[in-house]
């Protein structure tokens, strides 16, 4: 048996904030797990040195699922991002391991290869619809069959989605969080217009994706669907903060715009109502911030028994380890749906070297054997850990909103 002799937890900032957890063992194999919670990073570090990494010593490599179930059920204290996350840098690390030492990439201990490879959407963001949409056109140009749009909203200084540089968008960008102003009002009103001249400009052949970034109430998001329908959205994601599941009873009841949400959820116990009674069509639950392969398929294995299907979470504060894992499981996962894919910067690549790659709108995780992402560790120790938060909201009254 493979048995695992240290765990090190790497944290760097390779232009943002990465926690990596690497398992090494007596066969010279090791593996890595993505363990990024963004703007919480440390507390992930402290969990995995603290209270995981002791209990993985010496135990057999092979073992995933019992490894997963120890760390779940004995914690006692189950769920919860900190907690999730560290156990899903566990698992990911021994998927990496199970596939270096089986000579195969991950995906085809998974089960093998569903599709070609995986589609992606990019992100198409500016401050007017005609430089949103002029973004949307170079993505077309290079090929993406899926693109987001965020457009700045009239009357407001700054909204989520809108970046500084149009290419990378980095929302964590201070050493205390960022305070912006929100009027639902405004945003309502300015969406429409958007997706009326994406049309007009980009035609029909591209699938067309829009954030709302939990910031309506249920009845606002099922009017905003509902004028978004002539446009024929791929998905509006987290119209509504999810944690009354039932409240997208209410979207449902207004609306037939697809539905996406989960990008914060933790275990399949956040999804599992909006997935029994098909309140959406998208899971966005990714591997790092779910409990990792294993547990990512289980929620997508349920999904698959309610037509819902996958569109994992992949902004840039997913490491490219959580980005290659999150490959091999969308082309092994029957019910894939779409991966969010936000390009890193160079820096961050130099750091992970990589073997997934883009090709005509699709993604494949390549087939080294394992995750096929590796980190170089000498390089990541010269970019120091940068404390830097995700912005905060208040209304224009001063009350405080959701971000
Ligand atoms: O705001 O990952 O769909 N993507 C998103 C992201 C999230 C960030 C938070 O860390 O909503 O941009
Ligand atoms: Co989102």
């Amino acid at each position: 048996m493979p048995k695992i002799t240290a765990a090190k937890v790497i944290v760097t900032s390779p232009g943002r904030n990465f926690v990596t957890l690497k398992i090494e063992t007596d066969e010279g194999v090791y593996g890595l797990g993505d363990a990024t919670l963004n703007g919480r990073e440390l507390a992930v570090a402290a969990y995995l040195n603290d209270h995981v990494v002791p209990c993985l010593i010496g135990r057999d490599a092979h073992r995933i699922e019992d490894v997963w179930q120890f760390l779940y059920r004995g914690a006692y204290w189950r769920r919860g991002p900190v907690t999730m996350s560290a156990i899903a840098a566990v698992d990911t690390a021994l998927w990496d391991i199970k596939g270096k030492l089986a000579g195969l990439p991950v995906y085809q201990l998974l089960g093998g290869a569903c599709r070609e490879g995986c589609m992606v959407y990019g992100h198409a963001n500016g401050k007017t619809i005609e430089e949103t949409i002029d973004n949307a056109l170079h993505y077309q140009e290079l090929g993406y069959k899926a693109i987001r749009l965020q457009s700045g909203v009239p009357g407001l200084n700054s909204t989520y989605g809108v970046s500084k540089d149009r290419y990378f968008y980095e929302p964590a960008d201070a050493d205390l969080p960022t305070e912006n102003v929100w009027s639902t009002s405004k945003y309502m009103r300015s969406v429409p217009p958007l997706f009326d001249a994406a049309r007009d400009a980009l035609g029909w052949d591209v699938h067309l994706l829009h954030d709302v970034h939990h910031r309506l109430t249920p009845i606002e998001a099922g009017r905003l669907g509902r004028d978004l329908e002539p446009y024929r959205l791929f998905w509006m994601e987290d119209a509504t903060p999810a944690e009354g599941q039932a409240n997208f009873r209410l979207i449902r009841q207004h609306t037939t715009t697809p539905l996406a949400v989960g990008e914060i959820f933790n275990s399949i116990w956040d999804a599992k109502q909006l997935i029994e009674e098909q309140l959406i069509d998208y899971i966005r639950a990714t591997v790092v911030h779910a409990g990792g392969i294993s547990h990512l398929r289980k929620l997508a294995s349920f999904a698959d028994l309610y037509n819902v299907r996958t569109g994992c979470h992949g902004a840039t504060d997913l490491s490219p380890v959580c980005m290659a894992a999150a490959l091999h499981f969308g082309l092994s996962t029957t019910n894939f749906g779409i991966q969010e894919y936000m390009r890193h910067t160079e820096e961050t690549d130099a750091v992970f070297p990589h073997h997934y790659r883009f090709a005509d709108g699709l993604m494949h995780p390549g087939d080294a054997p394992g995750l096929g992402v590796d980190i170089d560790e000498e390089l990541a120790a010269k970019y120091e850990y940068k404390r830097a938060y995700l912005p905060v909201n208040r209304l224009e009254d001063g009350t405080m909103f959701h971000w």
